[in-house]
């Protein structure tokens, strides 16, 4: 992998986390936007070295609503900056890792995703991101 892209996090509200990212910690916001593939609203955080990304349901739908009700709010993913993602999930494929969809999905900022189960990656949901996220120069 290339280096880490950016760290998710769920949320139940963008609007009641946000202050605290932003005042608290001092993050800058870099955007905010909706992924409707996802079923999330997402806002990146400009976390020096890398990005944060907050995750919030837009309904009760997909793995960010289920995450929620099951674990509650907390890192959800850790997301992989990656060049070219078809030539990685062949590789991670053929070394026996279970990716959660064949070709890649649209992620937020136009990029291109895929991810790889947590049971296959000792309990950690990966995410591969391949070309610009919300937030890159
Ligand atoms: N991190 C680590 N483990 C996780 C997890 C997460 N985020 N989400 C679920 N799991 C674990 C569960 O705890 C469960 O473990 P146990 O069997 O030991 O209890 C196991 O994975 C399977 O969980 P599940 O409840 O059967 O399956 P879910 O319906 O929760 O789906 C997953 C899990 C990973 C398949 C689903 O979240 C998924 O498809 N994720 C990929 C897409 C995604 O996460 N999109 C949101 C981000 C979008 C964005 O970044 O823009």
């Amino acid at each position: 992998m290339e280096k880490v892209d950016h760290i998710g996090i769920a949320v139940k509200s963008l609007e009641d986390s946000l202050d605290y990212y932003i005042h608290t910690l001092g993050l800058k916001l870099l955007g905010i936007e909706e992924v409707p593939q996802q079923h999330v609203k997402v806002a990146f955080l400009d976390a020096g070295n890398i990005k944060l990304e907050l995750l919030e349901p837009m309904s009760d739908e997909g793995a960010v609503a289920s995450f929620l009700e099951k674990r509650g709010e907390g890192v959800h993913h850790i997301a992989f900056g990656v060049r070219n993602i078809k030539e990685r999930m062949e590789e991670l494929k053929t070394q026996g890792v279970r990716l959660l969809q064949d070709e890649p999905k649209k992620g937020a900022g136009g990029a291109e995703v895929a991810f790889l189960h947590p049971k296959s990656s000792f309990g950690v949901l990966y995410e591969l991101c391949a070309k610009r996220s919300l937030g890159d120069e």
